[in-house]
């Protein structure tokens, strides 16, 4: 059984997330940070991997790029990831510490079970050295988990992680340098496909830095 499973469920952490995005891709303006979230480039053939994305301690037997995207996608492929304990990470992105870091993607499955979806999707932090921290205020793993919204077929989700000032609530946890995506799936035998992932910051702004009131937190779920 994967080590980061207990490492996972135990992250019985809050964050700020939308179930349906608002903003469910990138907003003019904003350029994703994540090298090949929408998985339109041609896999490596070295290994058959998304470019930008890297094996982990799961297995990628499972993992592979299909023909298809989600509603409204520009693209011609997608992720799919098929069988518990397969997953993906992303290669370590640069975040700027000060800013609210945006995560929007697709994702596409049947109805997972409830109360807690098998479908993990996260992020990871890393020091400048990118050596691993572990997750900001709340939570003492390294694994923030975003919750999938329920339902079935082709849906969005966007997750903002505050830099700070969230009392109680995750963070970007403080002297992270680079933020990683995770990918995988726990004891769900059924497809899930991924589509169009991006993560996105603003410059840092006063509010963000230093105000009373911290980012906006739209909602919040608990995992
Ligand atoms: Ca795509």
């Amino acid at each position: 059984m994967p080590r980061i499973r207990h490492r996972a469920i135990a992250a019985g952490v809050l964050v700020a997330v939308l179930g349906m995005a608002s903003r469910t891709a990138a907003a003019a303006g904003d350029v994703s940070l994540l090298v090949n979230g929408d998985f339109e480039t041609p896999p490596r053939a070295a290994d058959g991997l998304p470019s930008g994305w890297k094996a982990s301690d799961f297995s990628t037997a499972g993992v592979s790029l299909v023909e298809g995207t989600r509603p409204g996608g520009k693209g011609k492929t997608c992720l799919k990831l098929q069988g518990g304990g397969n997953g993906l990470f992303s290669e370590l992105t640069r975040l700027h510490p000060e800013a609210s870091l945006r995560f929007t993607g697709w994702v596409n499955s049947d109805d997972p079970v409830t109360p807690k979806s098998p479908i993990y999707v996260g992020l990871a932090w890393y020091d400048a050295k990118r050596t691993p921290l572990s997750g900001g205020s709340v939570g003492g793993v390294n694994f923030l988990y975003i919750p999938m919204p329920k339902g079935t077929g082709w849906r969005p989700f966007e997750a903002i992680v505050p830099p700070k000032f969230t009392l109680g609530r995750q963070v970007i946890p403080a002297g992270a340098a680079f933020v990683e995506v995770r990918i995988f799936l726990l004891e769900y035998s059924r497809p899930v496909l991924f589509d169009d992932l991006a993560l996105t910051q603003d410059a840092p702004s006063p509010a963000e830095s230093s105000g009373p009131d911290g980012p906006p937190v739209r909602a919040l779920e608990n995992p």
